[in-house]
């Protein structure tokens, strides 16, 4: 089947806190299409997101890094709106990894869950996963690798 170049339809991708950023300034380089970018990086009124949100996009893609004050607190906000808004949402989350510790992951699960039961669809990818299946690396590197198919993962989306 051929892929058909992205989407007449307008996308936006959202970012929440560092790690999403990181990502998402990935795919902004190789991003062909209607898709456009919105970066949060501190807490954020619903007011001030609705009104980001404010324009006729179908589809939003709502990308964080759980586990800091930010993606935890500010990642369920924009679903919220974008759910009033009746926009068409994907979540693509991370849970952090097992040395950050059992408070920074319950709090990522504890926005996750809420997440999870707002948007169409929610895609969690566990950070841990890349530090135990590709040998011994520093969390950088894991980091690499979890931010290289969360990519590769929205441009197959952003195809369909
Ligand atoms: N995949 C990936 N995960 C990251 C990256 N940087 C941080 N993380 C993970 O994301 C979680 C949240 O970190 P940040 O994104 O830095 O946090 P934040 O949302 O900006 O929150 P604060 O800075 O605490 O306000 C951490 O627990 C890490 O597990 C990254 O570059 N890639
Ligand atoms: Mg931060």
């Amino acid at each position: 089947m051929e892929n058909k170049l992205i989407t007449d339809k307008p996308i936006t991708i959202i970012g929440v806190g560092d790690g999403a950023i990181q990502i998402l300034c990935h795919i902004g380089s190789e991003c062909k299409g209607n898709v456009s970018f919105i970066m949060y990086n501190t807490n954020v009124e619903p007011l001030e997101c609705s009104k980001d949100l404010g324009n006729d996009d179908e589809k939003v893609i709502v990308v964080s890094c759980l586990g800091g004050d930010c993606g935890n607190s500010t990642a369920p906000v924009v679903v919220r709106e974008a759910r009033k808004l009746g926009k068409n949402i994907m979540a693509i989350l991370t849970l952090p990894f097992s040395l950050e510790g059992s408070s920074k992951l319950e709090k990522a699960l504890e926005s996750a869950k809420e997440i999870e039961s707002i948007a169409d669809m929610t895609i969690m990818i566990q950070n841990q996963y890349f530090m135990d299946n590709y040998g011994k690396q520093p969390i950088i590197e894991a980091y690499r690798k979890a931010d290289e198919i969360i990519c590769r993962m929205i441009n197959q989306i952003i195809m369909i």
